[in-house]
Parts: structure tokens; sequence; C-alpha cells
């Protein structure tokens, strides 16, 4: 049996790529001369782009619009978008369908948990090498007392608005694209759980490497990576370090999310959190604002995690992590 050595899953990345290849990108766009107005090509400039695009930054504004309707669907739902609950297939079926237009090839695996059927959703995009594969995902289930918009739509509505980018910008890695949402995290990681054990051997050492995003975020927010993969972790926080935001390590219960049997399984793993229930320091504040002694999110598990228990910086630099992970890990 094969299984990839978690640190040299990923090619090792150049220093200053990005910025190379965002003045590749604009020098591409005026020789192709699809912009209305653009300059003529300037002597020089035809020379084949070596590198392959940026990441693009995910609208902020975008990510938003489908927490406004995970709220929609919980309100509409009994309060909540739980496991088992019409407001988990309704979430389901409102990511499925943005997928499916967009150009993902969607697979929905049922499952059983605490007897009522459970529901992971798989976007894969066609192309790239089937035997690299990189994913990233969040678990799409709310607890019952809320609608879980920041644990877990933020994460969610992520993942969702960097798939969207892929297709936008018809993105065409040298890695195969996955993305997974998952059901009924909040009764253990039960989606998760049987996916990964869903997957044949061959299958699961296809996966070079699983990014989970639960609870981005947060109203009070502190900006955690989780120390796992090295790759995966230099990769965040090397988009943090560009935009001069600094970043601690998750401590606030490794494995406690869906990232915990991808990891058992030997896949190479890593993510982002914006913390819950644990109270921010006066040294984090001092870091990176907010109030010190109070809870990174308040509403944690609770009715109040509405559209209104979200802090948009947070959201923002995170889903732009995201996308940055995704782009530069399976160039
Ligand atoms: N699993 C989350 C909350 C959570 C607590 N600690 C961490 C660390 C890393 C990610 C998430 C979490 C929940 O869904 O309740
Ligand atoms: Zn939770
Ligand atoms: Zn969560």
């Amino acid at each position: 049996m094969k299984l990839s050595v978690p640190h040299l899953a990923f090619s090792a990345r150049r220093p200053g790529r990005a910025a190379v290849t965002a003045v590749v990108a604009a020098a591409a766009l005026l020789t192709t001369g699809s912009m209305a107005g653009a300059a003529p090509a300037p002597l020089g400039a035809a020379a084949p782009p070596v590198e392959v695009a940026a990441a693009p930054d995910l609208p902020v504004a975008n990510v938003k619009a489908h927490l406004t309707q995970f709220q929609s669907i919980a309100t509409a739902n009994g309060g909540n978008r739980a496991h088992g609950r019409a407001g988990y297939l309704a979430s389901v079926n409102y990511v499925k369908g943005k997928l499916d237009a967009a150009g993902f090839t969607t697979t929905v695996q049922s499952f059983t948990s605490g007897g009522r059927t459970g529901y992971n959703l798989i976007a894969d995009w066609p192309g790239g090498d089937p035997n690299q594969v990189v994913m990233a995902g969040s678990h799409l289930d709310s607890v019952t007392s809320g609608a879980g918009i920041n644990d877990n739509g933020t994460g969610s509505a992520a993942v969702l608005e960097a798939a969207l980018a892929v297709s936008r910008a018809n993105y065409q890695p040298t890695k195969h694209l996955r993305f997974g949402w998952w059901g009924a995290e909040e009764l253990g990681l039960v989606g998760s759980r049987y996916y990964v054990n869903s997957l044949s051997t061959a299958n699961r050492a296809r996966i070079s490497g699983y990014l989970n995003f639960d609870m981005i975020g947060s109203p009070n927010p502190g900006y955690f990576v989780y120390d796992d993969d090295p790759t995966i972790e230099r990769t965040f926080k090397d988009y943090f370090m560009g935009i001069g935001v600094p970043t601690e390590i998750e401590t606030e219960g490794d494995g406690r999310s869906d990232h915990a049997p991808f990891k058992s399984a030997g896949i190479p793993v890593g993510g982002l959190f914006t913390g819950a229930s644990r109270a921010k320091t006066a040294a984090q504040v001092t870091k990176w604002g907010g109030t010190s002694g109070q809870a990174f999110d308040r509403c944690y598990h609770s009715s109040c995690d509405t559209t209104s228990n979200i802090n948009d910086t947070a959201l923002d630099r995170n889903g732009d992590a995201l996308a940055y992970a995704v782009w530069e890990l399976s160039e």
C-alpha cells in the first residue's frame, strides 16, 4: 500500500510566485486584447505565459449572499439546518444547484445516523491528474439550536464561492480539484468519516491533501491555522503574512472537525479557524483587535448564530486564504 509522505505531497512553492503570476496575467490580457479598449500589445510582450494564473480575490459579498440564503433556509425550516431536518437537505440543494450550474460533477452520498438520513455533497471539477486530488471541505449541518451561520455557514459558503471562482476562471490546474460539504459533523464527524471510509484504499491514496474550513467568520475573531501538514500550513501562513495579519496555531480542540477522519486515514490535512467558545486573551487583542476576555464566538451553538454573528473582515480574509491555498496547492 502506498501512502504519500505528507510533506512531499505538494511541490515546493517558489518564493514570490504570486507577484510574478499577477504581472504575467496582466501582460497576457493585453496581448490577447480581450479587454475592451485595451492598448496594443507592447513589443516583447508576446512571450508565452510561463506561470499559471494567480488565485482570485473571493468577493466577500458573494460569500455573504450564500450566508443570507442559509439564514433564509433555516428561518423557513424551524430555525435550523441540522442533520435529519428539512433545513439540511434544503442547504444541500442550494449548494448543489450553484455547482451544477457552474459545470461541476456533483454527487450526493447518503448515510444514516441516529435513525435519520444524512447527506454529503461532493463536487468534482473536471480535469487534472486523478492521482493527485486536492480537496477542500466544510460541514454544512448546523446544531438544532440555531441557523449555524458562523458554524458552519461560513466554511460552507466560502468553499462554495471558491468552487464557483474556479469555474469563473476556468482554472485548469495540474491536480484534480474536489470540494466536499459534510453532513452530521455536529453529531461527531459522521458524514466526513463516512466519506473517507467509503473510499477504496487506492482512492484514499490519490488524495494529496484535504483543507478544512469550520467557523471562519467569528464575530470576535482570531486567525488560527491548523498545525498539521507542513506544506498546507506554510501556504496559509504565507497568505496571511502577505496581507500583514499575524496567525496562531489552532489549539481549541485538535481533531474536533472534519479533517480528523482524513488525517486518521493518512491524508495530509490543514485548515483555518477563527475561534469558538474560548475567550480571546489581552495578547490576542493586541494582535488582532476585538474584545479581551470575550469568546471568539459568543453565539457558538446558540440561537444567536445568525447573519448578525459574522465579522466580515475575518470572513473576507479567510475566504481569500482559502482560494489562495486551493490555487497554490493544485497548480
Ligand atoms: N467542530 C466545531 C467547533 C470547533 C471547536 N474547535 C475547533 C477547532 C477547529 C475547527 C473547529 C472547531 C463545531 O462544529 O462545533
Ligand atoms: Zn458546531
Ligand atoms: Zn463546526
